[in-house]
């Protein structure tokens, strides 16, 4: 039996915090395997690459998502008590409150009430100096996602509230005070979500029916039960914190616009089709979301590696949306390999791979789409802006790893 390589380093916590999304594809490289073995977070870890294991992981049969992920990225991002941790039957049940609120009706409101902000901020851009697009995103976002699921925001608290939200994916994937921040943020965007939950239960407020917010509420769960307050909170911070972290993702698309100018012309022209490519491939191309992670229910073997119970495996999805098994020439930016694209839910894996409704993939990725869309619209036909010089480098040990400068605009006019 072949077996799983061993890599050197006793502990790889570290080498894994400085390169998170090249950490797994190149030692794989190293061993000439898609697979090896450490030590992550002082627990044998399996990491995996590519679109055979992406293929093997999303076998709901071999792994399970309980106690996989690290505590400190659920005491941030993730939170405590979401679907994300929820295996078979329960996770079903639960997803399905999801997908529920992904039909194209709702998604093209969600880019309405988007696009309604855009064009309130690019006025204001107009007369600013300079422009942070990241963060100007945040608040952008943050009141577009809010009234679409229908979360209350006080004007003199939407400063603050961004800033938590963002908190939540921009700090948690760091150390040191930065992640403090985002455990504190966790707690006051728990606590504020309980709240709103708490008034629409009790009467006090009536959200519209096809809201997150009125359906989170009154959502039953497996169990016949309405969901604990905490953990409807969990849920409803699951639609609006991933919603303001599609800014990373806008961001890249200025990126590539700025890296490409070539292509401006014909996303310029209005070509829905290519605009589509245009944003796949910025979602294949760039790094957001390194790995994935889950335990084996049952020691199993596959290819004759052997995985015993209990080991945490972790997918990477970087290197598997850079796997020259999968893409020719893969550190090239090419929309038009998406024209040729089988569409295999294995090997892009941007939002984790899979089925929606049986496995874990993003039940966001509609919306993912749809506002990288609309973003491409306005950047290349509703507005102009300057690039000015900047650092405009992407910090490969950072997560989210966006520029710099945050990407910096100015002279911005509406066109
Ligand atoms: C799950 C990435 C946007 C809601 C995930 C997963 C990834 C991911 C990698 C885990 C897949 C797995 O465990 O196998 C992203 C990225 C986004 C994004 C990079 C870009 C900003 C969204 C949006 C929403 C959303 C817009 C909802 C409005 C969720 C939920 C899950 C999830 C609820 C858990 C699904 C489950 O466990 O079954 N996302 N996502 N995400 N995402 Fe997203
Ligand atoms: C979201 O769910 O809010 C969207 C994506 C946020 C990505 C943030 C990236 C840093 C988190 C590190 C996760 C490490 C998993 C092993």
């Amino acid at each position: 039996m072949p077996r799983i390589p061993r890599d050197k380093s006793f502990e790889s916590t570290l080498a894994l915090i400085r390169d998170p999304y090249r950490f797994i594809a190149k030692r794989c490289q190293r061993y000439e395997a898609d697979l090896f073995e450490t030590r992550l977070l002082l627990r044998r870890t399996i990491c995996m690459t590519g679109p055979d294991a992406a293929q093997l992981f999303y076998d709901p049969s071999r792994f399970e998502r309980r106690g996989a992920m690290p505590k400190a990225i659920q005491k941030t991002l993730l939170g405590e008590g979401g679907v994300q941790g929820l295996d078979g039957e329960a996770h079903r049940y639960r997803k399905q409150m999801f997908m529920s609120l992904m039909t194209p009706e709702r998604i093209e409101q969600l880019v309405k009430r988007t696009a309604a902000e855009w064009q309130i901020r690019m006025r204001r851009w107009a007369s600013a100096e300079e422009v942070v697009l990241y963060t100007e995103l945040h608040e952008l976002l943050t009141r577009a996602v809010c009234a679409w699921a229908g979360v209350p925001l006080v004007e003199q608290e939407i400063d603050a509230r961004t800033r938590e939200i963002a908190a939540l994916f921009d700090h948690a994937g760091s150390v040191g005070i930065r992640h403090l921040w985002s455990r504190w943020a966790r707690k006051r965007a728990d606590h504020w979500m309980a709240q709103i939950i708490g008034n629409i239960r009790s009467g006090h407020a009536h959200p519209p029916e096809q809201t997150a917010a009125h359906i989170i509420s009154w959502y039953r769960d497996s169990d016949g039960e309405l969901l604990p307050p905490h953990v409807a909170a969990v849920e409803l911070i699951n639609v609006v914190r991933p919603t303001v972290a599609v800014s990373v993702y806008i961001t890249f698309v200025a990126h590539a616009l700025h890296e490409h100018p070539e292509l401006r012309e014909r996303l310029a022209s209005g070509d829905e089709g290519y605009a589509e490519c245009f944003v796949q491939e910025v979602r294949r191309f760039y790094p957001f979301f390194p790995a994935v992670a889950a335990r084996v229910i049952q020691t199993f073997e596959w290819n004759g590696y052997r995985f015993p119970e209990g080991r945490r495996v972790l997918l990477d999805l970087y290197g598997t949306n850079h796997d020259a098994r999968a893409w020719e020439r893969p550190g090239e930016f090419d929309p038009e390999r998406f024209r040729r694209w089988d569409g295999s839910p294995f090997n892009f894996v941007p939002q984790g791979g899979g089925d929606h409704d049986v496995g874990h993939r993003c039940p966001g990725e509609w919306i993912a789409i749809g506002l990288m869309k609309l973003a491409t619209e306005f950047l290349t036909r509703r507005m102009s802006y300057e690039v000015p010089e900047q650092d405009l480098s992407i910090t490969w040990s950072r997560m989210p790893p966006v520029p710099g400068s945050r990407f910096v605009i100015r002279n911005v006019r509406a066109s």
